[in-house]
């Protein structure tokens, strides 16, 4: 209820705020007159993600503001607002998608029940384990069409995807193989996917909101958790937990998507502007979340006591062999579509890798 509430707050405030600030509204391009009158009028967006600043999709959205803001001389100014600022993750897709905000960075955990076929991302060992190549595939598969058609369904216009890093688990013991996981209490982002992949290695799930993990986890309320190593180390997740698995059981994927009727609004020039300043942040963040992960794990290792697991391949294959009846349930659970959408991708993951 309270959710609920501050949700409808939100809309409201910010409905009021961008009326003030001459939003892209209602100057659809009818023609050039229109489009030249929209490239010269001055306005601002809202950009909400769900981490915190200094983060992968905060780099992202950084990088996406100062190329549109250059790319339109500064007729468009971007104001980016970080995970708490608008609500959590799940506040902010809906924010996104009834119009209160024009743009955002969402994952398939809070978006999944809008777009359920999404939930495919939290299926584990899918995407191709090479970091180039699932960046490559999730920006140009025949897959991707396809799920991005089910985005514009629920009222959102993909701009781009972004692998973030690879999802590591962090607990109080160390964990290698999936009888360790027995009653483990993991916490994980809210989707019946993602809790059923941890009931089938025997684990007991439990979905908490991102920025409530690192009490969760001090109070020992959760055993562990999962998230990429960036995640891991600007939530000093490290300081209260005792092991990380480098497990790479999956890829933690972000969706930069825009509503769609503020894309509609846009004149035929101002988009091809947002999808180059989108295509430029797409190209600068796989180098840019490569390094962080990189510098963050040598900033661990330093900084804690933390003990690292690196999983060997045989231990990672009976986790893989664990994780192969999701893909049933995944399809049980969201029909015919998400099949078709599943088996093309496992195609594309396959040509892909040739
Ligand atoms: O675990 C989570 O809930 C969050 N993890 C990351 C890396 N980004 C946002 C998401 O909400």
């Amino acid at each position: 209820m309270l959710k609920k509430l501050l949700t409808a707050f939100l809309v409201l405030s910010l409905v009021f705020v961008l009326a003030g600030c001459g939003s892209d509204g209602d100057t659809a391009d009818g023609g050039n007159e229109a489009a030249d009158a929209q490239e010269q009028e001055v306005v601002e967006w809202t950009f909400a993600h769900e981490e915190v600043q200094g983060s992968v999709q905060d780099r992202y959205a950084q990088k996406f503001k100062e190329e549109i803001e250059e790319l339109t001389d500064g007729a468009v100014n971007v104001k980016v607002y970080p995970v708490g600022q608008l609500g959590d993750g799940a506040n902010q897709v809906e924010l996104l998608q009834n119009g209160a905000i024009q743009l955002g960075i969402n994952n398939p955990g809070s978006v999944g029940t809008l777009v359920p076929e999404t939930n495919l991302f939290s299926l584990h060992f899918l995407l191709p384990a090479d970091m180039d190549k699932a960046h490559e595939l999730v920006n140009d598969s025949e897959a991707m069409d396809m799920l991005n058609q089910k985005y514009l369904d629920a009222n959102m216009k993909v701009l781009g995807w972004f692998p973030e890093g690879y999802q590591m688990w962090t607990g109080n013991k160390a964990i290698t193989s999936p009888e360790d996981f027995d009653g483990f209490k993991i916490r994980t982002m809210a989707s019946p996917v993602i809790s059923e992949s941890y009931k089938a290695y025997g684990a007991d799930p439990t979905p908490i909101p991102y920025m409530e993990v690192y009490s969760s986890l001090q109070l020992n309320m959760i055993d562990g958790q999962v998230n990429p190593i960036f995640a891991i180390e600007e939530m000093k997740f490290y300081e209260v937990q005792d092991y990380m698995m480098l497990s790479n059981q999956a890829i933690f994927v972000g969706t930069f998507v825009a509503n769609d009727m503020f894309w509609d609004s846009l004149s035929d020039e101002r988009r091809a502007k947002v999808q180059e300043a989108a295509d430029a942040a797409n190209d600068y963040i796989l180098g840019a979340q490569k390094d962080l992960n990189n510098t963050r794990l040598e900033s661990i290792k330093e900084n804690s006591d933390m003990e690292i697991v690196e999983l060997t391949e045989e231990q990672r294959s009976a986790f893989k062999e664990a994780s192969q009846p999701v893909r049933d349930f995944y399809v049980e659970q969201y029909g015919e579509d998400a099949g078709k959408i599943l088996d093309q991708l496992l195609k594309d993951v396959e040509a892909i890798q040739q």
